[in-house]
């Protein structure tokens, strides 16, 4: 008897972490850079069958990924560093329709219009598994679309 409860629970535990299929990734994109210009940003819709988490990203292109809100402060847009983005089971959470992005720091070359940048994605479910999830964000114009403010002249 004892023996069959413990085969339910082993096979309720190995079911518990995120696939990578659990979790899809669409309409990645980032904006090129200009030379000099140190950031970039990187926008997506994510989708996670079960709740998540983002809690960080990285990439080859760039020193470091930041998870970013953009709040308006007094009349002015700032950005600010978030350690989470929740991704509620089944919904597609479109980072810049929710005043998300993710902030590229310290790009190594300029991002190049038609180019993709590989980002991998940090998230982590209900039960604390942490999982991987690897994007290509397309490279779009520097101009078209909303403008994208650097970091810097944020708050001028
Ligand atoms: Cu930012």
């Amino acid at each position: 008897m004892k023996k069959y409860v413990w085969a339910g629970l082993s096979a309720l535990l190995f079911s518990l972490p995120v696939q990578a299929k659990d979790v899809t990734v669409s309409d990645a994109w980032s904006r090129a850079t200009a030379s000099g210009q140190e950031n970039g940003m990187v926008q997506a819709i994510i989708t996670s069958k079960k709740e998540a988490k983002l809690i960080g990203a990285s990439s080859k292109a760039c020193q470091s990924v930041e998870l970013h809100s953009m709040v308006t402060e007094g009349g002015m847009m700032k950005m600010r560093q978030v350690e989470a983005i929740e991704l509620p089971a089944g919904q597609a959470v479109d980072l810049g329709a929710q005043g998300y992005h993710l902030m590229l720091i310290g790009l190594k070359k300029p991002l190049q219009e038609g180019k993709k940048v590989a980002v991998e994605l940090k998230l982590r479910d209900a039960s604390g598994k942490e999982k991987k999830v690897k994007m290509n964000a397309t490279v779009r114009s520097m101009t078209g679309a909303k403008p994208q403010m650097p970091h810097g002249h944020m708050q001028h």
